[in-house]
């Protein structure tokens, strides 16, 4: 046993490199047994264990430093710096992250977990290292899939200039979570196949030459060959940066990647080390079904099936088919996703209209400017994208959407508490940043029918519109409560007086369970469903307030700039004395860990909430 041996950082160089194929299969073997229980993302981890290996080989960490872009194939990296018992809470509450986490260990040198920022962080931690008068090495590490994100491209262009040593390995599997796509990824693709392509020309150079018509045809093929050579000499693009390639190299193989990385570190200048791997390598399942395990929950080793296949529809679901549905209906209706077709339901989109869906790589800016493009030009662009990620987009919704006026629809998944991604992946200021917008409507269902009535309605609407909808099952309550929708109306679900809970989308749920823990203690209880963040409904408020001392806001937002503050604001202008109370989630960056778990520590469950309500209620 060779992981046994490797208890902390640089242990591994104590292996004898004999068993380094060895010790490879031990990390593979150990991630597929603890991602099996814990659930994780295990397919670019497996596919990222030699090359992890050969950076921990070359280089001297903590002195040297890794920057993980997305940092979701940071695991064996974990497993070579001392934290082999975290995988067994890995993204558990109060667990090990899923991503690199600074306050995790002084090995891992920055946080990550958005697409395409590991260039630019890389970048500042070279130019801080100058700046000391230091010179140890920096690599930032970045997958073809992040390599289709706007901000790589800023920072090698920024990085160009550089005079001094600054190090990122490609690790180019040829997918993104789903398919990689765009010009970058052909490009890549193209220096995959280049040696082939070499060969075959080395070949049919040795059939020709000697007779006459073979030399009329290689003379010919010389007169070609210059503008070929940029197709076929590999990392051109790079190279007329200014920035040194070197590659291709089998990410595979640990002797050869240690060699290339020592060569790179002898570059006074940007290099990139282009290393070609395999998604799920070593694992059938995961190789043959990349997208399936690129995240995956507890399965089971042998099959690869899941442990607990869900059997409810998710929010996700429900979107993926009322889209195709009104798609039939409206035929300038376009979706796009940021490489996302699987997380946001837009498979079943693209393959009955292909014509009409834009898979535009993790390019989130670029989706929403592309789609007010399409609003511009008389279509109905549906963006489908997740809370967070939408989070780098602001400028583009006001500049390029809000500003103008454009009718987009923004489906956004996953806002709210997401669990076990953690920090950086909550989905939980999408209210906060849309809110603010002029021109911009907010929408969030209640349950699984409003999602479809209110994505009809976005559809139908001559504006931007956003629908924000949770991560998980999605809830199949309430389902005698369906009405036409109008702008910024609420809806009453019932009205007793004494306290009301204005709810927004997945709160409505919860606000049934504190109602009954309310009632039980004798207290009368309405709830209303917002339905609109924004505009929101002040008649329904000020309604409220003639026979509701208390009035109780709930949302799965940060306060600040969330539904609350709006209420809050509306009453103030108005002057009533009615005691208003918001429950939101604190201003904070919230854990890895599970949803239900999350919620009873930040007080958003139905007990802690009811109990904060009683407390309103006797003050
Ligand atoms: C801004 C942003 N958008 C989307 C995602 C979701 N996401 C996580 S990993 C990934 C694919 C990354 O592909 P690649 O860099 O090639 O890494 P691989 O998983 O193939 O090793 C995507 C789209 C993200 N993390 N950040």
């Amino acid at each position: 046993m060779f992981l046994e041996k490797i208890e902390n950082v640089n242990d591994i160089k104590k292996i004898d490199p004999a068993d380094y194929p060895a010790l490879a299969q031990e990390i593979r073997d150990f991630l597929i047994e603890k991602i099996s229980v814990t659930g994780g993302h295990l397919g670019s981890n497996l596919g990222a264990v030699e090359l992890t290996m050969a950076l921990h080989l070359a280089l001297d960490l903590p002195e040297d430093k890794i920057i993980w872009d997305v940092g979701h194939q940071a695991y064996t990296h974990k497993l070579l710096t001392g934290r082999k018992d975290g995988f067994d809470g890995l993204r558990q509450y109060h667990g090990m992250s899923g991503f690199p986490k600074r306050k995790e260990s002084c090995c891992d040198c920055f946080d990550t977990g958005h697409s395409s920022t590991s260039i630019s962080a890389g970048l500042g931690l070279v130019m801080a290292r100058d700046h000391k008068g230091e010179n140890n090495t920096i690599v930032s590490v970045i997958g073809d899939g992040s390599l289709t994100g706007g901000m790589a491209y800023e920072a090698l262009n920024n990085a160009s200039k550089l005079e001094t040593n600054f190090i990122v390995v490609l690790n180019d599997n040829n997918m993104s979570i789903s398919e990689n796509v765009g010009g970058v990824s052909k490009y890549l693709n193209n220096i995959r196949t280049a040696d082939g392509y070499l060969d075959l020309k080395e070949g049919i150079y040795n059939k020709l030459t000697g007779s006459a018509k073979g030399n009329q045809v290689i003379k010919g093929i010389r007169r070609i060959k210059s503008s070929l050579k940029t197709l076929v000499i590999p990392g051109m693009f790079f190279e007329d940066m200014g920035i040194t390639y070197l590659g291709p190299v089998d990410g595979h193989n640990v002797q050869a990647m240690i060699d290339v990385i020592h060569a790179a570190q002898r570059v006074e200048g940007p290099v990139l080390i282009h290393a070609l791997t395999k998604k799920g390598k070593g694992y059938l399942p995961a190789e043959k079904h990349p997208a399936r395990f690129h995240g995956t929950e507890p399965f089971d080793v042998v099959t690869g099936k899941l442990l607990n296949p869900k059997t409810e529809p998710s929010y996700t679901d429900v979107f993926s088919s009322v889209i195709c549905s009104l798609a039939e209906h409206h035929e300038n209706l376009v979706a796009i996703t940021a490489a996302m077709p699987d997380g946001t339901g837009l498979k079943r989109f693209r393959s009955q209209f292909p014509d009409r869906f834009y898979d535009v790589g993790i390019a989130e800016e670029h989706a929403v400017t592309f789609a007010a493009g399409l609003a511009a030009g008389g279509m109905k662009p549906v963006v489908a994208v997740y809370s967070s990620f939408l989070q780098r987009a602001y400028d583009q919704i006001i500049h390029d959407v809000c500003l103008q006026n454009l009718p987009v629809v923004f489906a956004i998944d996953r806002a709210g508490l997401v669990g076990s991604d953690g920090e950086t992946h909550q989905g939980i200021f999408d209210l906060t940043y849309l809110s603010g917008i002029p021109n911009m409507h907010v929408l969030a269902p209640k349950n699984k029918w409003e999602l479809a009535d209110m994505l009809q309605f976005a559809v139908m609407f001559d504006g931007p519109i956003a629908i924000r909808y949770p991560r998980g099952t999605a809830y199949a309550g309430l389902e005698d409560h369906r009405a036409i929708l109008e702008i910024g109306k609420a809806e009453w679900i019932c009205r007793e007086g004494e306290i009301a809970l204005f709810a927004l989308g997945s709160m409505v749920e919860e606000a049934e369970k504190v109602r009954d823990l309310l009632k039980a203690q004798g207290r009368k209880v309405s709830i209303v469903n917002a339905r609109f963040a924004k505009p929101i409904d002040t008649e329904a408020l000020f309604d409220a307030a003639k026979d509701h001392s208390l009035i109780v806001t709930m949302e799965e937002n940060v306060a600040a700039g969330g539904y609350g503050e709006k209420i809050l604001a509306a009453a103030n202008e108005k002057g009533l004395s009615n005691r208003i109370l918001n429950i939101t989630l604190p201003d904070s960056y919230v854990e890895h860990g599970c949803v239900s778990i999350l919620k009873k520590q930040l007080g958003m469950d139905p007990e802690t909430i009811a109990d904060r309500i009683m407390e309103a209620w006797k003050a």
